[in-house]
């Protein structure tokens, strides 16, 4: 497989600037040469453009509606190109808004070639909110609602299709911050979510199994990877840290999990925002934990 790095430097959908540095912050940790380690031929398509961030107050429950539509497409038209190429998309974001581009992209893909969808939501928030249960206006927290049909026009649909995604698709893990409505709204479309309790309960081992069930050489596995799924005293790079993730342990287990399926197609790296990091080590930190994504383990383990 050849891997294809698209960076999508902007914080347009974020509730606080500076996520737009986080394409470069991952290339200065040395991304592509570590996935180059694992033996994959990495090429660094350079960044996609859109338009700047006019730090506006929300309009009709939107902050910035038409330029995250922007961002979007232009996200969305690279990650389809490398898909019909054969390769796969790592995404470097950005703000959490660009999983809709990313993944309606990989939903488009999946459909024409018949194959299955997972995906994989690595967070510390639903991202599920609308204009009418947002507390912010951020479209940040808003991807997943978009891509399950509950959105506006201009970022729903992009795959040609409403919704893009079935929710019955999705696995939401580390999720430990949902405001009120869209705890509702989580409900009512009936995702799967492996919030803090259940990791708690039954531990990183049993939650990714669970989460990686009926999965099968069909499978499109897609891995969208909020760095504030991670716990902010060892990932304090992110614009929202919420307290009691998981640890640098658990997220080893969760990528290498995820890398024994040897399913894993497309991945988004967002939220990264260097302006609250420190000596760029939650970049460095991201880049490590991608690193056992593509496959890197201690030593050669047999069966599963
Ligand atoms: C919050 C924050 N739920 C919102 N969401 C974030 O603004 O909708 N998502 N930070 O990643
Ligand atoms: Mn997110
Ligand atoms: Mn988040
Ligand atoms: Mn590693």
């Amino acid at each position: 497989t050849q891997i294809t790095l698209i960076g999508a430097p902007t914080d347009i959908g974020a509730g606080a600037r500076g996520a737009s540095m986080g394409p470069e912050a991952l290339r200065v940790a040395g991304l592509g040469p570590v996935i180059e380690a694992q033996g994959f031929q990495v090429k660094d398509r350079g960044n996609v453009q859109g338009p700047a961030n006019p730090w506006l107050p929300p309009v009709d429950g939107y902050r910035h509606l038409e330029e995250v539509a922007a961002w979007n497409q232009a996200v969305h038209d690279a990650v389809h190109e490398e898909l019909t190429l054969g390769r796969l998309p790592v995404l470097l974001g950005g703000d959490h808004c660009l999983g809709i581009g990313s993944i309606s992209a990989v939903a488009r893909h999946c459909r024409a070639a018949g194959k299955k969808l997972r995906v994989l939501w690595l967070d510390a928030h639903a991202d599920f909110n609308t204009n009418t249960l947002t507390p912010t206006g951020n479209t940040h927290g808003m991807p997943v609602a978009c891509l399950c049909g509950y959105g506006p026009a201009a970022i729903t649909g992009m795959s040609g299709q409403t919704p893009d995604i079935d929710p019955a698709c999705i696995r939401q893990i580390g999720i430990r911050s949902v405001d009120p409505g869209e705890k509702r709204l989580v409900h009512e479309a009936g995702l799967e979510v492996f919030d803090m309790r259940y990791l708690d309960e039954m531990g990183m081992r049993a939650t990714m199994e669970a989460a990686l069930a009926d999965l099968d050489a069909d499978t499109h596995l897609h891995v969208s990877f909020d760095v504030d799924f991670l716990d902010p005293e060892i990932a304090p790079g992110v614009g929202t840290t919420v307290p009691g993730g998981p640890t640098y342990r658990e997220a080893q287990l969760c990528m290498e999990m995820i890398a024994d399926t040897g399913l894993m197609r497309s991945l988004d790296v967002v939220e990264l925002n260097p302006a609250f990091d420190v000596r760029n080590k939650t970049a460095e930190l991201a880049v490590d934990l991608i690193e056992s994504l593509f496959g890197k383990s201690t030593l050669v383990r047999r069966g599963a």
